[in-house]
């Protein structure tokens, strides 16, 4: 087998086993709080204050003594540790889980919990405080600026440039942990296809609205199945 780079796009199924909940399973975030009243400019705009609280109870949880990396994520800081070539994990996770893991290579395309944005200077900066809708910003001090480092829909999601020059140069693609019901991370896949070269691959605890475009899939907790399939990659019987 050829050793070529490999993309990794996770979504939230892969912190699920650390105790941070997914979005769309029955016990996920939209089934208690709607997509249009805390992740879009609209609500931001509307009612500013319930937005920073939706983020800020999210980030206290992130931060929680209980949460942690799970094998999964160990998994896939150990494939681009061992790996001969580049390993690129692009996550549309806000959390901090793949990095404390030990992954280097990491690209949050739906933005970062722990990092506010100031759209006055447009500073970027590490904050795992609660955020406020007076919070000064520490770049610019222009205070009621600040906003969580999120991408909301509606929103371009970041470094896509980057993600679309490492998807056009992968040898395999593997999902893992994401329903496939949100653009352009969806997409991925069959821009990935579309090439004709790389292998596409699905690891998830259940088939996701895109099963039918992979080339292989396995289905299972990602605690279980990801350090399995980095098990077999890295002693040469991947796919
Ligand atoms: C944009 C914010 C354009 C942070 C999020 C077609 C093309 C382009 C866009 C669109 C399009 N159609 C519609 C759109 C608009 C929209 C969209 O896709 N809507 C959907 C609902 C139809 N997309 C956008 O708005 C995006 N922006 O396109 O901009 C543009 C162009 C020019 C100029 C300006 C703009 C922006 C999308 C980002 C929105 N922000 N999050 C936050 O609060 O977290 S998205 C949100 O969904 C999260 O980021 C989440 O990561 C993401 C995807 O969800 P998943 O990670 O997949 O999680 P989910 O719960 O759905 O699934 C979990 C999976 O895990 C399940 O399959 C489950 O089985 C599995 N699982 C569970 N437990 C385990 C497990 N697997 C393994 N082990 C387990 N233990």
């Amino acid at each position: 087998m050829t050793v070529s780079p490999i993309v990794v796009l996770t979504g939230a199924g892969i912190s699920r086993e650390s105790g941070l909940h997914t979005f769309r399973d029955a016990d996920g975030i939209w089934a208690t709080v709607r997509i249009e009243d805390v992740a879009t400019p609209e609500a931001f705009r509307r009612d500013p204050r319930r937005v920073h609280a939706f983020y800020n109870e999210r980030r206290r949880g992130l931060q929680a003594p209980t949460v942690a990396p799970n094998p999964a994520h160990r998994a896939l800081a150990r494939l681009e540790a061992e790996w001969p070539a580049e390993v690129l994990v692009v996550t549309q996770n806000i959390d901090d889980l793949h990095e404390r893991a030990g992954s280097r290579r990491v690209v949050h395309m739906h933005g970062e919990l722990l990092k506010a944005f100031c759209g006055r200077c447009a500073a970027v900066m590490e904050w795992r405080g609660d955020l406020g809708v007076d919070a000064a910003c520490p770049a610019c001090d222009h205070a009621g600026a600040l906003r969580p480092h999120v991408v909301w829909f509606g929103e371009m999601p970041l470094e896509m440039d980057r993600i679309y020059r490492a998807l056009d140069g992968c040898g395999l693609f593997v999902s893992i942990g994401t329903s496939g019901a949100v653009y352009p991370a969806a997409g991925f896949v069959a821009h990935v296809r579309g090439r004709g070269v790389a292998k596409a691959v699905e690891l998830n605890l259940e088939p996701s609205d895109g099963a039918d475009r992979f080339h292989e899939a396995r289905y299972g907790p990602a605690s279980r199945v990801v350090p399995r399939f980095v098990d077999e990659l890295l002693a040469g019987r991947g796919p």
